[in-house]
C-alpha cells in the first residue's frame, strides 16, 4: 500500500438550507471522516490505499464501507461492531463570511471509538509506505490514545508516519488534548497543522516559523494558513534518511525514486488559488493527501504544497467533506503554470 489511514468516519448529514442548526429542516446523507476523506483522494488520484476503522453492525457503516470503497480505498480491515453504531454527524453551511458552520456529533460511544491495540488489525495499519493519522482519534477515547501512541511509537516497521494534527476542542474529555496533540505530533515524521489551530491549541502566535520552532523533531512540518497558503519546512528531524528511503523507496507499483528527498528544501511557501468556497469541511485533509501524494512521487518541496493547494480547491468548492481530485495529468500540468498563475 502506498498509504494506510485510521480513524473514524461518520455518515453525515448536509443541510438543505443555509442557516442556523436549530432552523434547518431537512439533511441529505453524504459520509465524514478526516482520514477516510485522505484515503479516498488518495485512491481516486491512482494511489493504493486502505483505511483502517470500526463501524456500527447497521445501515450506516453499510454506507460508509460501501462509499469509500467505490473510490477505490481498501476496507478489508475495516471491522464491524455488532454492539456500537456507527457515528453520526450533522453541520449547517458555512457563514459566507467567515465559513464559520456549526457541528452536531452522535458520536459518543461509537464503534470507531472503541478502537484499540487489540481490536485493530495492526499489521494491515502498518503495511504502507505512508501511515496517516489524525489528532481526532487521540480525543476519541482512552483506548484510541493508547493505539496512537503505539502506532506511533519509534520501532523498525514503522512505516513514514503523516499526522494531521486536526484539533477538535469539543471531542476532548480533558483538558490535556493540546499537550497531547503536540506529543503525538512530535513523534511523526510529516506534520500538518494550521496557523490558527497552533494558536488555538498551543498559543504559538509568530507564525509558520514559531510553529516549527515548536516542532523541531518532525522531518517535514507543514503550516497551513488558509485562504493565504501554506508554509512547509523540511530539515533533517529525527531520521530523515530513513524517511526519505520509506516514503519513496521502489516498490512494484511505486515510480522510481526519481526525486529530491525529503529534506531537499529547507522551507517554501505557496499561495493557496483563489476559489469560489462552498465548504470548508474537508478542506484541509484533501491538502494533506495532495501533499502526500507529491511526495510519494518524490517531488519538490513546492511542488508537493501546489499539489496540497489543487486537491483542496476541489474540495473547498464542493459542498460535501470530500471531492475527487483533478486527474493526474490535469494536476501536474496546473502544478507546473508560472507563479504568477498561482499568486
Ligand atoms: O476534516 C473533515 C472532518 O472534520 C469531517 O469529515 C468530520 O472527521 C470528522 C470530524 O471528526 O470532525
Amino acid at each position: 500500500m502506498d498509504v494506510v489511514t485510521l480513524g473514524e468516519s461518520m455518515a453525515t448529514f448536509l443541510p438543505g438550507r443555509p442557516g442556523r442548526l436549530a432552523d434547518v429542516p431537512s439533511f441529505d446523507r453524504a459520509i465524514g471522516g478526516a482520514e477516510s476523506n485522505v484515503a479516498c483522494a488518495l485512491a481516486a488520484f491512482g494511489h493504493t490505499a486502505r483505511w483502517v476503522s470500526r463501524v456500527g453492525a447497521d445501515g450506516f457503516g453499510d454506507h460508509l464501507v460501501e462509499r469509500i470503497a467505490g473510490y477505490g480505498v481498501d476496507v478489508s480491515a475495516v471491522r464491524r461492531d455488532p454492539d456500537r453504531p456507527t457515528g453520526v454527524y450533522f453541520r449547517t453551511a458555512g457563514d459566507r463570511g467567515t465559513g464559520a458552520h456549526e457541528v452536531a456529533y452522535y458520536r459518543a460511544g461509537s464503534a470507531a471509538s472503541a478502537m484499540s491495540t487489540r481490536n485493530v488489525d495492526l499489521a494491515a495499519v502498518r503495511a504502507a509506505r505512508v501511515l496517516h493519522l489524525s489528532g481526532i482519534t487521540a480525543a476519541l477515547s482512552d483506548t484510541c490514545l493508547d493505539l496512537l501512541r503505539a502506532l506511533t511509537a519509534p520501532g523498525p516497521d514503522r512505516p513514514l508516519i503523516s499526522f494531521d494534527v486536526n484539533h477538535r476542542p469539543g471531542l476532548w474529555r480533558t483538558a490535556e488534548g493540546p499537550r497531547v496533540l503536540l506529543e503525538v505530533a512530535r513523534h511523526a515524521d510529516v506534520v500538518f497543522v494550521g496557523e490558527d489551530e497552533a494558536e488555538q491549541a498551543w498559543g504559538v502566535t509568530g507564525g509558520p516559523e514559531a510553529i516549527r520552532g515548536v516542532l523541531p523533531e518532525p522531518g517535514v512540518v507543514v503550516v497551513k494558513q488558509g485562504e493565504r497558503g501554506a508554509t512547509a519546512f523540511a530539515g533533517p528531524g529525527r531520521s530523515a534518511g530513513a524517511d526519505r528511503d520509506r516514503a519513496t523507496a521502489s516498490r512494484p507499483s511505486a515510480p522510481p525514486p526519481s526525486g529530491p528527498p525529503l529534506t531537499a528544501a529547507p522551507h517554501a511557501f505557496e499561495p493557496a488559488l483563489r476559489t469560489a468556497v462552498v465548504a470548508t469541511t474537508g478542506a484541509g485533509d484533501a491538502f494533506a493527501a495532495g501533499f502526500l501524494s507529491a511526495t510519494l512521487r518524490g517531488l519538490p518541496l513546492r511542488t508537493r504544497l501546489r499539489h496540497g493547494h489543487l486537491f483542496a480547491a476541489a474540495a473547498l468548492t464542493a459542498p460535501g467533506d470530500l471531492a475527487p481530485p483533478p486527474a493526474r495529468d490535469h494536476a501536474d500540468r496546473l502544478a507546473a503554470l508560472d507563479a504568477g498563475a498561482w499568486g
